[in-house]
C-alpha cells in the first residue's frame, strides 16, 4: 500500500491520483501502487471508466531519475520487467480511459498518457520523451505506444531530440486528443468518459479488446479477433436488451444493464 497513488471513485468513474508533488516523479513505489490501482479499476464493478489525474499543476515529470541515478545495470535487469509492467496494467484496464494532463508530462509520464485510451490537455501541458538528455531512452512502452499514435518519423523526431511539445503541436499531431484551460482539465476529462458509462459496459471491453490487439497483428489476425469477439457480444444480456430496444422503441439509448 502507498499513498503516493490512489483510486478514488465518483459517479462510475475511477480516478487514478498520482500523489507525489512537487512534480509526481514515478519512483519504485508509485509505480508500483499503479500497478495496484489498475488492478483494482479493472475488477471493481462500480468503475465504468477511468480517468488518470496528477493534479492541478503537473501530472508527471517522469520516472525518478535521482532513484534511478544511484541503480547499476544489473539493478535495472532485476527491476526492469516489474516497472514495464505498470504502463501494460493501465492499457490493459478493459474500460475507457483518459489522461487529464496538467503542466508536464514528459517521459514515464508521457508514457502513463500514452497507455491511456485519450489525452486531455491544458493549454500550457508540455509533453516529451526526454530520456535521450539522460543517456537513456524510453523504457515503458514510449518508444512503441508513441510511435503507434504519431507516426514513425514524428516519434522518433520526439525521442532523438527529447525536445518538449507544447498543447497545439500535440493536438496536431494527433499526440493528444483535446486542450482546454488548465482549470478545465480534470471536468473535461470526466466528460470525455462519463458519455461511456452505463453503456454496454463488456461491448465496450471488446470493442478496446479489438483495436488494441488488432493493432498488434496482421489484418488477417486482427479481424479474426474482431470476429471472435464480435460473435462473443451475443452471448451479454445487453446485446439482447440493446436490439429489442431498437425493435421496439427505435433508435436508443438503451438500458442497458452492463451484463
Ligand atoms: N525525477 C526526480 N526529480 C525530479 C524530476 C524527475 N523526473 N523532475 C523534477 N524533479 C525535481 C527537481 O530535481 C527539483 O527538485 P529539488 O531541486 O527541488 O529537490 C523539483 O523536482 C522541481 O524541479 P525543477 O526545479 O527542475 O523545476 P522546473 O520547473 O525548473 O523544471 C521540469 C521542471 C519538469 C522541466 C524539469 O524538472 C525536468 O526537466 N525534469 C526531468 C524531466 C525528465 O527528464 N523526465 C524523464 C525522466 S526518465 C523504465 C520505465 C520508465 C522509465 C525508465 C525505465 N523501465 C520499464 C525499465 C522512465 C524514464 C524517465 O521518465
Amino acid at each position: 500500500m502507498t499513498d503516493l497513488v490512489r483510486l478514488e471513485v465518483e459517479a462510475g468513474i475511477g480516478t487514478i491520483r498520482l500523489d507525489r508533488p512537487p512534480m509526481n516523479a514515478l519512483n519504485a513505489e508509485i509505480q508500483e501502487g499503479l500497478l495496484a490501482v489498475a488492478a483494482e479499476a479493472t475488477t471493481r464493478k462500480d468503475v465504468a471508466a477511468v480517468v488518470v489525474y496528477g493534479g492541478e499543476k503537473v501530472f508527471a515529470a517522469g520516472a525518478d531519475i535521482k532513484e534511478m541515478e544511484t541503480m547499476s545495470y544489473t539493478d535495472m535487469v532485476d527491476r526492469s520487467v516489474l516497472l514495464q509492467e505498470f504502463t501494460k496494467a493501465i492499457a490493459a484496464i478493459p474500460k475507457p480511459t483518459v489522461a487529464a494532463i496538467t503542466g508536464y508530462a514528459l517521459g514515464g509520464g508521457c508514457e502513463v498518457a500514452l497507455a491511456c485510451d485519450f489525452r486531455v490537455v491544458a493549454e500550457d501541458a508540455k509533453l516529451g520523451q526526454p530520456e535521450i538528455s539522460l543517456g537513456i531512452i524510453p523504457g515503458a512502452g514510449g518508444t512503441q505506444r508513441l510511435a503507434r499514435l504519431v507516426g514513425p518519423a514524428r516519434a522518433k523526431d520526439l525521442v532523438f531530440s527529447g525536445r518538449f511539445v507544447d498543447a497545439a503541436e500535440a493536438l496536431a499531431i494527433g499526440l493528444v486528443d483535446e486542450v482546454v484551460p488548465a482549470a478545465d482539465v480534470y471536468t473535461a476529462a470526466r466528460a470525455r468518459v462519463a458519455r461511456y458509462v452505463g453503456g454496454p459496459s463488456y461491448a465496450v471491453r471488446a470493442a478496446k479488446e479489438a483495436i488494441d490487439r488488432g493493432l498488434e497483428v496482421d489484418l488477417e489476425t486482427g479481424l479474426e479477433i474482431e470476429r471472435i469477439l464480435f460473435a462473443g457480444t451475443f452471448a451479454t444480456r445487453d446485446r439482447a436488451i440493446g436490439m429489442r430496444h431498437f425493435v421496439d422503441k427505435g433508435k436508443g439509448p438503451a438500458p442497458f444493464e452492463g451484463a
